[in-house]
């Protein structure tokens, strides 16, 4: 209640029903993504609500623009307690296709972007002694398969960074918590990202047998913010009951 949260990939599936969640359970929401309509949709959604929430546009790539969004968050309502480095992207092919150029995106969006939130955001946190990082890594980050190599590689290394921000955090003991959630098959915009026609078949197939939406991360989400500060929960897969990986 009352934190001020900044969402990056705000603006459809985890990122927007988080803000809409996290919105009526009293939080101050900063939004960001590339594409303003919806974003701006969403600010109106929420105010409707009862809500509180801005946005600034965000390309997660340009570091200077993560910086400026937390300049954004911490101008607009004096100070930024939670971020969720959110966004992300999925263009899943076979290493054979090459798709050297969606690789290269992946890596700069489920990586790169990550990266550029905490360091847009740690020299706040550090300063305040207090702050906490969420980011949406994958089960695929757990599990490796056939056509996601890319994506599962980037989700891998936003848990190994994540687990090491922890540690680094606790150990100079700056209070900052940190959370890293694994979802699985959930209904969001996500497969869309696929340009590879089989690639895209095969997930649409597994994506069919299950009916969750993007809430139930949120929730999740949720009740990492709301432990009590000195506690710290970690760790979360999230997703169909009936989903076996
Ligand atoms: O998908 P989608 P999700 N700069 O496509 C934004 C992970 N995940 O909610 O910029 C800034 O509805 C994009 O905004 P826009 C997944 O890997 C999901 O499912 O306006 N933002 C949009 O708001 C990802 O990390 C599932 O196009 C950028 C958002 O990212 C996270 O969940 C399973 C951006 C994507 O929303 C949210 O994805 C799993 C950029 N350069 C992990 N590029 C699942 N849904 O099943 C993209 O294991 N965005």
């Amino acid at each position: 209640k009352d934190k001020v949260v900044l969402i990056t990939g705000a603006s459809s599936g985890i990122g927007a029903a988080t803000a809409m969640l996290l919105a009526k359970k009293g939080a101050k929401l900063v939004l960001g993504a590339r594409r303003e309509e919806k974003l701006q949709h969403l600010v109106k959604e929420i105010e409707s609500a009862g809500g509180t929430a801005v946005y600034q546009t965000l390309d997660v790539t340009d570091a200077e623009a993560n910086k400026r969004i937390v300049q954004f968050a911490k101008d607009t309502f004096g100070r930024l307690d939670v971020v969720f480095l959110n966004a992300g992207l999925m263009p899943n092919s076979p290493l054979s296709e090459l798709k050297t150029n969606e690789w290269n995106q992946m890596v700069d969006v489920n990586i790169k972007g990550v990266l550029n939130g905490i360091a847009a955001v740690l020299p706040t946190f550090k300063a305040q002694k207090s702050g906490h990082v969420i980011t949406t890594s994958s089960v695929a980050g757990l599990k490796a398969y056939p056509g996601g190599a890319v994506y599962g590689a980037t989700k891998w290394a936003v848990r190994d960074l994540m687990e090491v921000l922890r540690m680094e955090s606790a150990q100079e003991n700056s209070h900052i918590r940190t959370a890293t959630i694994y979802p699985a098959a959930i209904r969001t915009e996500l497969l869309e990202t696929i340009t590879d026609t089989e690639s895209a078949k095969g997930m649409a197939a597994i994506y069919d047998q299950y009916q969750i939406g993007p809430d139930r991360v949120a929730n999740v989400v949720a009740f990492a913010i709301d432990q009590p500060e000195d506690t710290n929960v970690n760790e979360f897969t999230v997703g169909p009951t009936d989903q076996p990986w």
